[in-house]
C-alpha cells in the first residue's frame, strides 16, 4: 500500500459527481491553437489501475497517445453494447471497478517562452481527466469529445522540464450521458499539445458571414495580468484585404469608453463586394487573419480562419441554405477507425469526406457528440451541410436525467462548449443537443443558451420534436425523427399541419445487406414539399481489426486494411461479443455504409444514382430529355459519354454534349444513335464523370449513370417443339454434365440482419422453409419432355411445385411452378437452386450490375452487359448473410477460361445470384472467415424475391416487395456453351 497523502483531485472523486463538469478547466473558444504548439503526442510512460483510487504500482509500461488502451494490449478490451449501461449502478453511480489509465511524461516547456501564457490542451479523453503537473493538481474535465485546456503559466518554467500526469477514469457519472450506439472504450482520443500566447491574447473570435457579402467579427481580448493595458487594437485582412476596427464598437481599449479593465471587446466589419457564397456544392472559403495589436502597433496575437458566406433559416416547413430549399443527403458520422477505435487522422477523415462527395452525400450528423475538430475544416472545405450534435446521450436512464438538476450543469456545458467551438464554420448549420435522452427541463435550459448566444442557425434535437412533429417546443426547430415510416412523412407534409422543416435525423439503416426502399424514399422527398432529407444511419460498420489467433484488437500496426472490405488474413472485423463479452449487442455495430476498411457497400452506388446531379427525365423520338438536380452548380463540371446496350448485341458508345442547364432546368437533346433494328431490348446510359478535378475527385470519376429504356424486350416465342432428350434420376432431378446438383424449389436466403431483428427469420424457421422435406408425386417421361410434380413439405404447409423439362435448340427448357399455401404469405424466395461443376469461374450476364442489388435497392445498378469473377459477385457483410444478387437479370452465361460452361436465359428480368455459398453454409456462421467456399457455383435464378427493406431498425420493405402466397411461374433455358 501507498501511504501517501489523499491526492485533492481523487478526494474530490469527481468521477461520481455529475454537478463538477470540470474544475480549472479554461472557457472554450474558436481560437485555433494548433500551428506553433508544442505536440505531446507519441508513448507516454503509462499503468493501468484497477481503480481510480488505488494506489500507482511501481512498474511503468507505455502507452501511444492519442490512442485508447483498449486497443493497445491492456486486459481491459473494448465492449460493444447498444442501450444497456455496461454496468448496474443507478446515475450518477459507477462500478468501484473503473479501469483507470494513468499517462505521465516530461515535457521541455521552451525557454522562448518566458513572460507567455502556457497552456495544455488535451484534445479528448473518456470519460474523466484529471491532470497534475509535477505532482501538483491543475484541473479536472470531463465530456469525451471535446478538448480540455488548463492554464499551466504559474506552475512550469520556461527552459526547464516538467512533469505532466493526465490521469484518465473510464466510468464515471459522465458515462450515463455517453451511452452512445458504439464500443466503449477508454483513453486519451486525441492529440495533446502545449502553446503559449501572448499575455495580452484574443480569448475568442466570432465570425458572422452572410450571403449579402456582409461581415462581422467579433473579438474578445484578455490579457493574463489581469486588467487590459491601454490602447490595444484589433485588425483584420480578409484575402488580402484591410479590415478595421469598427470604431462604434471598440470597447475597453480606448480610455474614455472603457466599459470593463478586464474584458475588451473590438468589432471589424466588412462589405464584401461580389462575394462568392458558400454552399455545399460549390464551397467557396475566404482566408481571414485576425491580430491584436498593442498600443504601439506591434502584434501581441494573431487567429486564422476561414469564412464562408452563406445564410441559414427557417422559412415556414423549408430549411434554406442561402434562400434554397436544399435536401439533405445526409449519414451520421462516428470517429471510428479498425485500428485505432475512435481516434483518427485528418487523412482518415479527408478519406472519408470524399468517398462521401463521390458517393453523392452533402451533409453529416456528427452522431453522437462533436466529431474530431479537423473535421469541420474539412467539411467546410469540400463541402458538407453539418448537424453539430452534443456529446449527450442517457439511453438507458433517458428519463431520469433529462430532469435530474444534477446534470444541469453538464447538458448546458456540453451543448455550450461545442457552440463556443465550432461557431465559425460555415458546414455547421443546425446544433443538435444529443441523442436519445428523453426530453426535458435539462435539454431547454441548452436550447435557451444556444439560442442567445448563436441566433444564426436552428436548433433541433429528436427527442423533443418526437413529441409531435409540429408542437412548438424549446428544444427543436426541426421535425427530425429517426426511422420513420415514409408514409407517416409523406402524412405528414400532406396534411396541412405542417409547421417544421421534415428532415429525418436517422432513417435506412444500413445493418448487413440493408437499405431497402431507399429510391422510394427519395422519390416522395423530391416530389413532396416539406419533405427534405435525412441522415443514412450509419457511414461505418464498427468492426475491430482482431487477431483471430488471440483474439487481441490487431491495434495501430495492424495490416490489411483499404483492400475489398475484408480482414486481412489471420483477421477478422470483430462486432459486439467477440472480446469475449458476455454483455453485448453483437453485430448491431456493424451498420454502415462501408466496410471497417472504407470499402463502399453495394448502397453506395443506390445512393450515388439516387443523388445523380443530371439525370434523364424521359426520352422520345425527339430526344433525351435532360435535367439538373443541383441547387447551385450549372452543368459545366460535368461530361458525360452515351452508351447503347442492345441485350442480343453489343454496347456502343458516343461522346455527349451536356447542354448548359441552370439549377431546375431541364433540355431535350438528340437521340445520339440510330438504334439499330436488330438486338432486341435497349438501354441508353449516360456516364456521367467529373470534367476536371475536383477536390474530391480527379478528371473522370464516374459521378452518375442515369439511364432510359428505348425499347422493350419482345416476349419470348417459345414453341415448345422438343428436339433432343432430358434425362433425370429416379428422383425425377434433371442429370446434366455441368451440374452437381439439380435444379430443385428453394424458398429461403440466408436470413439478413433485417430479416432477423425484423422476426422474418424466425417465422421462416418456424414454418421450416429453411429445409422442406421433397416427395416426388409424379414423373411423367414424353419424348425430349419430362414433367415432375413434387411436393415440398415443411411445418408451414407444402408447396406444390412443377418442373417441365424440354429438350429443344440444342439446350433444355425449364418451365416451373410453385404453389404457396396462404399460410405462407411472406417467404424469401421462390426460385431454382443448382449447383455447377468446379472451373466456372466468370459470370457475364445481361442485367442490372455490375453491383449487387434487390427489388428494392436496385436503382443504382444500370441494365447492362456486366462481367465478373464469380469470386468477387459475393459481398461479406461482417455477418455472413444472404448477399451477391443480381437484379433484373435477363441473361448469364457461367464460364471456364477456355470459354466453356453453361448459358441460361430467363423468360424475363429476374434477380440472381451465384455464389460459393449454400443459403444454409451462410446462416451456420458468424463471420466471413468461418465459410468454407465450394468449388462449383450456388445459383439462384428467383421467380420472385423478397426486398431487404430496413426492419433491424426501422420500417420493414413495402407490400409490393414482398413474396406472397399463390401459384409463381418461370421460366429458364439452359444450353451448354
Ligand atoms: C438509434 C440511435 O440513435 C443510434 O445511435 C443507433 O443506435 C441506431 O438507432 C441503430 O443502429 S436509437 C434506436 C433505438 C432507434
Amino acid at each position: 500500500m501507498n501511504d501517501a497523502p489523499l491526492d485533492p483531485l481523487t478526494a474530490l472523486r469527481p468521477w461520481e459527481a455529475p454537478e463538477v463538469t470540470s474544475w480549472g478547466r479554461l472557457p472554450m473558444n474558436a481560437v485555433d491553437r494548433r500551428s506553433g504548439a508544442v505536440p505531446l503526442d507519441g508513448d507516454w510512460r503509462f499503468q493501468l489501475l484497477p481503480a481510480p483510487d488505488a494506489p500507482l504500482g511501481e512498474v511503468w509500461s507505455s502507452s501511444y497517445v492519442p490512442g485508447v488502451w483498449t486497443m493497445q494490449g491492456t486486459p481491459d478490451l473494448p465492449q460493444y453494447l447498444n442501450i444497456r449501461m455496461p454496468f448496474a449502478e443507478f446515475p450518477p453511480g459507477v462500478p468501484a471497478a473503473s479501469p483507470t489509465g494513468v499517462y505521465e511524461r516530461s515535457v521541455d516547456v521552451p525557454a522562448e517562452w518566458a513572460g507567455r501564457r502556457i497552456v495544455l490542451q488535451v484534445g479528448a479523453a473518456e470519460s474523466v481527466l484529471m491532470v497534475h503537473v509535477d505532482g501538483r493538481p491543475v484541473g479536472i474535465s470531463k465530456d469525451s469529445h471535446l478538448a480540455a485546456e488548463f492554464d499551466l503559466t504559474g506552475l512550469v518554467r520556461p527552459g526547464e522540464r516538467a512533469t505532466v500526469r493526465l490521469t484518465v477514469v473510464k466510468w464515471s457519472d459522465a458515462s450515463h450521458i455517453e451511452d452512445q450506439d458504439q464500443w466503449w472504450h477508454g483513453g486519451i482520443t486525441r492529440s495533446v499539445l502545449l502553446y503559449a500566447v501572448d499575455r495580452l491574447h484574443l480569448a475568442d473570435v466570432t465570425v458572422r458571414a452572410r450571403r449579402d457579402g456582409d461581415l462581422l467579427v467579433e473579438c474578445r481580448v484578455r490579457d493574463a495580468g489581469g486588467a487590459l493595458p491601454r490602447g490595444w487594437y484589433v485588425s483584420g485582412e480578409l484575402d488580402g484585404h484591410l479590415l478595421t476596427q469598427d470604431t462604434e464598437f471598440d470597447r475597453s481599449n480606448a480610455e474614455d469608453e472603457r466599459v470593463s479593465d478586464f474584458l475588451g471587446e473590438a468589432r471589424l466589419r466588412a462589405a464584401v463586394p461580389d462575394v462568392r457564397t458558400w454552399n455545399a456544392e460549390t464551397p467557396e472559403l475566404y482566408g481571414l487573419t485576425v491580430r491584436l495589436h498593442r498600443a504601439d502597433g506591434t502584434v501581441a496575437d494573431t487567429s486564422r480562419h476561414r469564412v464562408g458566406f452563406r445564410d441559414v433559416e427557417i422559412a415556414g416547413r423549408d430549411l434554406l441554405v442561402n434562400g434554397e430549399r436544399v435536401f439533405i443527403r445526409g449519414v451520421n458520422r462516428h470517429d471510428f477507425h479498425p485500428l485505432t477505435g475512435r481516434t483518427v487522422t485528418r487523412d482518415d477523415m479527408r478519406a472519408d469526406l470524399v468517398l462521401l462527395k463521390r458517393f453523392g452525400f452533402n451533409a453529416i450528423r456528427t452522431a453522437h457528440y462533436p466529431n474530431d475538430p479537423a473535421l469541420y475544416d474539412l467539411a467546410d472545405e469540400l463541402g458538407f451541410y453539418v448537424v453539430d450534435e452534443a456529446d449527450i446521450e442517457s439511453h438507458d436512464h433517458a428519463h431520469e436525467i433529462a430532469d435530474d438538476p444534477r446534470y444541469l450543469g453538464a447538458f448546458v456545458d456540453r451543448v455550450a462548449r461545442m457552440v463556443l467551438r465550432d461557431k465559425n464554420h460555415p458546414s455547421v448549420i443546425v446544433w443538435s443537443l444529443g441523442n436519445e435522452s428523453d426530453y426535458g427541463a435539462n435539454h431547454d435550459a441548452a436550447a435557451g443558451w444556444v439560442r442567445r448566444h448563436d441566433p444564426t442557425r436552428p436548433v433541433q434535437y429528436e427527442g423533443a420534436a418526437k413529441r409531435g412533429w409540429a408542437d412548438p417546443d424549446l428544444a427543436s426547430d426541426i421535425a427530425c425523427p429517426m426511422y420513420a415510416p415514409l408514409e407517416e412523412c409523406l402524412a405528414h407534409a400532406l396534411s396541412g399541419t405542417q409547421t417544421k422543416p421534415l428532415v429525418q435525423c436517422e432513417y435506412s439503416h444500413a445493418m448487413g445487406n440493408s437499405n431497402g426502399t431507399l429510391a422510394d424514399h427519395w422519390a416522395a422527398i423530391e416530389a413532396t414539399p416539406g419533405l427534405q432529407g435525412g441522415f443514412i444511419w450509419e457511414f461505418w460498420d464498427h468492426g475491430i481489426l482482431q487477431r483471430v489467433n488471440d483474439g487481441r484488437p490487431a491495434g495501430r500496426g495492424g495490416a490489411g486494411l483499404y483492400g475489398n472490405g475484408v480482414a486481412a488474413p489471420g483477421h477478422r472485423w470483430a462486432y459486439g461479443g467477440d472480446f469475449g463479452e458476455t454483455d453485448h449487442d453483437g453485430a448491431f455495430i456493424a451498420d454502415g455504409v462501408v466496410f471497417p476498411d472504407r470499402t463502399p457497400k453495394p448502397v453506395m452506388f443506390e445512393h450515388r444514382e439516387i443523388a445523380a446531379p443530371v439525370r434523364i427525365d424521359s426520352f422520345r423520338h425527339e430526344g433525351v430529355v435532360l435535367s439538373n438536380h443541383q441547387h447551385f452548380r450549372g452543368l459545366e463540371w460535368l461530361s458525360g459519354e452515351w452508351e447503347l446496350s442492345l441485350a442480343d448485341g453489343d454496347t456502343l458508345t458516343a461522346p455527349a454534349e451536356l447542354p448548359a442547364l441552370r439549377p431546375g432546368e431541364t433540355a431535350a437533346v438528340p437521340l445520339p444513335f440510330v438504334v439499330p433494328e436488330e438486338g432486341g431490348e435497349a438501354w441508353l446510359t449516360l456516364r456521367v464523370t467529373t470534367a476536371g478535378d475536383e477536390p474530391w475527385a480527379p478528371r473522370g470519376t464516374v459521378v452518375c449513370l442515369p439511364q432510359v429504356r428505348l425499347r422493350a424486350a419482345l416476349p419470348p416465342a417459345h414453341t415448345r417443339v422438343p428436339d433432343g432428350t432430358v434425362e433425370v434420376d429416379e428422383d425425377g432431378l434433371l442429370v446434366h454434365p455441368l451440374l452437381t446438383a439439380a435444379p430443385t424449389l428453394s424458398l429461403w436466403r440466408a436470413p439478413t440482419d433485417n430479416d432477423a431483428l425484423g422476426g422474418m427469420a424466425d417465422r421462416w424457421r418456424d414454418w421450416g422453409l429453411e429445409a422442406p422435406v421433397r416427395e416426388v408425386v409424379s414423373v411423367r417421361r414424353s419424348p425430349g419432355r419430362v414433367a415432375v410434380v413434387s411436393d415440398y413439405r415443411c411445418a408451414g404447409g407444402t408447396v406444390r411445385h412443377e418442373q417441365v423439362i424440354t429438350a429443344m435448340d440444342g439446350g433444355l427448357i425449364v418451365d416451373e411452378s410453385a404453389e404457396l399455401p396462404e399460410v405462407l404469405h411472406d417467404v424469401a424466395r421462390v426460385g431454382t437452386v443448382f449447383e455447377t461443376v468446379a472451373g466456372l469461374d466468370l459470370l457475364e450476364w445481361f442485367g442490372q450490375g455490375p453491383w449487387e442489388s434487390y427489388p428494392d435497392r436496385a436503382a443504382g445498378a444500370p441494365v447492362g452487359h456486366h462481367r465478373l469473377p464469380v469470386d468477387e459477385l459475393f459481398t461479406p457483410y461482417l455477418r455472413p448473410q444472404e448477399s451477391g444478387g443480381r437484379h433484373g437479370v435477363r441473361r448469364f452465361t457461367l464460364s471456364a477460361p477456355d470459354a466453356t460452361g453453361l448459358a441460361v436465359r430467363l423468360d424475363r428480368a429476374r434477380q440472381v445470384s451465384v455464389t460459393r455459398h449454400r443459403a444454409a453454409d451462410l446462416a451456420a456462421v458468424a463471420h466471413p472467415d468461418e465459410l468454407v467456399p465450394r468449388a462449383g457455383c450456388v445459383v439462384h435464378i428467383d421467380a420472385a424475391h423478397r426486398g431487404l427493406g430496413t426492419a433491424s431498425c426501422g420500417p420493414d420493405t413495402f407490400a409490393s416487395y414482398l413474396v406472397s402466397a399463390g401459384v409463381h411461374r418461370w421460366s429458364w433455358t439452359l444450353r451448354v456453351l
